[in-house]
């Protein structure tokens, strides 16, 4: 039967297809949803705007990994994405993805079918509080009533105007492009149209409405509003913090005012003539860390005890560029929090003795260091100038490819064959740890779910990556996921592709040290119980990856020396394959 001033016959159908519209014209390219009754409308709609190509569709059973995927794709493309689910719990499994997404200032637009209100509040099936379900994790949401049956053709428009008005609200409220005055965030995130929907739920969409894609996006940067202008020190005494997804400008700064730059190994800054090797030892030490006087922050440092340490030390000032997350990173509660920093000319130069030497000394310090660690490759023997000392090298070299892998040398394998082209993705625990002590500078792209560093998501979060990547000229590269086994296993239901979805090209490496092994570092492991410790903080699992990798129809190799790792990692072949690693120390 067709309805008075509906399209299609249902409204909810012609609200998503207006939403999707609106979607698109800002600037929204990727949707991932999960299946449903109640959302049937937008599902059905998305995949006509993934037919017509105006929208690419990922489907996950589980919303979890619907919501990790999607913060994947988000950070990968810098464009925010929409996750449509159905009601009830449907709705809460997203809660990780978007804890991380608010924490870190990823954009994402969730779409969330629900009841309309004459069956809230009555104990009807799958019916829960769904507006505002995130709390604060999402600054903005709309709890949107159930569209009805228009009186006219003019209301109908009046209606299809709204809802592609309210989609454009949300992609811009998502990418943080609010003024002081329009209520709308300050900073990207999560945000969530709760969309309540009556019978028919849905109905065929015969024609999709007129959509131009490049007519009207909405920026995905915005403009500084804070703005600090930095002088070079006259006496040399400034060091910068990149912290996680500082990106390249906290390089530059570093070399513009003439200071050594501590950059963790996610923060898109750890190249550079000015970037320091083993920070941390070089930090503690008075001498070096001792002598800072003032600490420009990049980013979101997580990974050192150090960087706060220095943060709150009496006597440096701090200077905080808050970034894309909705708290700036101010352990001491006193620091000059802006949104970008100009260097300016002074009487001092970057380039003149003074501050070469004070560069200088804190890269070189971290070199010795580093060059003292066991772990670290013996980079000088390898181009000595004496033929015996090379040949020494490559002799303990090739004894080295048949000892088993440990987590140092898998970090370093990993970081030496990740490229431009590549996209490496971290798990939270020790391996990250691993690799921001031991590896050296190169601008590839590192991504690590660092707003709560939870080892939740991983794999969707890297398969989110990977599926981006395949999509601007990433083509040729390969995404790489390091993870413990815990944080494996955590995702496992990530490794779902179902029938007809796209298999990115990833390398799943698991570091299997046979639980979580982080806690033996930790305090607790002197003063617990051994049993205890390891019941209830290590966990200790025996899962057989291989048999994990088959049920899911993953490829699975078993790298168990460091030559069959080499091997692993440059032979990603098609489709996604997990690398089991069993770690020894
Ligand atoms: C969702 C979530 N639950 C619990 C934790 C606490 N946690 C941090 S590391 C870790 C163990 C990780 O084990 P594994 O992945 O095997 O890494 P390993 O430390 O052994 O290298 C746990 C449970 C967390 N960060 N996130
Ligand atoms: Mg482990």
């Amino acid at each position: 039967m067709r309805r008075a001033a509906s399209p299609s016959g249902s409204p909810a159908s012609d609200q998503a297809v207006e939403l999707f519209a609106g979607l698109v014209e800002a600037g929204v390219r990727e949707v991932v949803l999960s299946p449903g009754s109640r959302s049937q409308a937008l599902a059905l709609a998305a995949a006509e705007y993934e037919r017509a190509g105006l929208l690419r569709l990922r489907v996950r059973v589980d919303e979890r990994s619907a919501g990790f995927t999607a913060l994947g794709l988000a950070v990968g493309s810098g464009s925010p994405v929409a996750v449509v689910t159905t009601s009830g719990t449907a709705v809460a499994n997203l809660h990780p993805a978007v804890l991380e997404a608010h924490h870190s200032g990823v954009p994402l637009v969730l779409l969330t079918a629900d009841r309309p209100v004459e069956l809230r509040g009555i104990g009807a099936n799958q019916t829960t509080h769904q507006p505002g379900i995130f709390g604060v994790a999402v600054a903005w949401w709309r709890d949107v009533q159930a569209p009805g049956d228009g009186a006219d053709d003019a209301d109908a428009a009046r209606a299809a105007a709204g809802a592609r008005a309210l989609a454009r609200e949300a992609v811009r409220a998502a990418l943080g492009q609010g003024t002081p005055d329009d209520g709308l965030p300050l900073a990207p995130g999560p945000v969530q149209l709760d969309l309540a929907y009556r019978e028919p739920l849905s109905a065929a969409v015969e024609a999709l409405p007129e959509v131009d894609p490049e007519a009207d996006p909405v920026p995905t940067t915005r403009t500084p509003r804070r703005v600090l202008r930095l002088a070079v020190d006259d006496v040399p005494a400034t060091v910068v913090v990149a912290g996680h997804a500082a990106g390249p400008v906290a390089e530059r700064t570093a070399r513009e005012l003439g200071a050594p730059l501590v950059a963790e190994v996610s923060s898109g800054a750890r190249f550079g003539p000015s970037l320091v090797p083993s920070y941390r030892e070089v930090l503690r030490d008075p001498a070096f860390g001792g002598r800072a006087r003032r600490v420009v922050v990049f980013g979101h440092p997580t990974l050192s005890r150090e960087v706060p340490a220095l943060l709150t030390t009496a006597g440096v000032d701090v200077v905080v560029v808050q970034g894309d997350a909705p708290e700036a990173y101010d352990p001491s509660r006193d620091a000059v929090v802006v949104d970008a920093v100009e260097v300016v000319a002074g009487p001092a130069d970057p380039d003149d003795t003074a501050h070469r030497a004070w560069v200088g000394r804190w890269v070189q310090a971290g070199r010795a260091r580093l060059a003292a660690d066991d772990a670290a490759p013996d980079l000088a023997a390898a181009g000595s100038d004496d033929a015996a000392v090379r040949a020494r090298f490559l002799r303990d070299e090739v004894d080295l490819l048949r000892r088993p892998v440990t987590r140092a040398s898998l970090a370093e394998s990993v970081w030496r064959v990740t490229w431009p082209h590549d996209r490496l993705v971290l798990g939270a625990s020790r391996l990250i740890r691993e690799l921001d002590r031991l590896v050296g500078g190169k601008a590839v792209r590192v991504h690590a779910n660092r707003g709560l560093a939870g080892i939740d998501g991983t794999i969707a979060t890297a398969t989110g990556i990977a599926l981006a990547a395949a999509r601007e000229g990433g083509r040729g590269g390969t995404t790489r996921v390091v993870v413990g086994d815990l944080t494996a296993l955590h995702d496992v239901g990530s490794m779902l592709f179902g029938v007809g979805e796209e298999r990115p090209r990833l390398q799943l490496i698991v570091g299997d040290d046979g639980g979580g092994t982080i806690f033996d570092g930790l305090e607790v492991a002197a003063t617990a119980p051994a049993d205890a410790m390891r019941r209830v903080q290590t966990t200790p699992q025996q899962v057989d990856f291989s048999a994990l990798a088959a049920a899911y129809g993953w490829r699975h190799v078993l790298a168990t020396t460091r030559s069959e790792l080499d091997r692993a990692l440059v032979a990603p072949g098609e489709g996604p394959v997990l690398v089991e690693v069993p770690l020894r120390d």
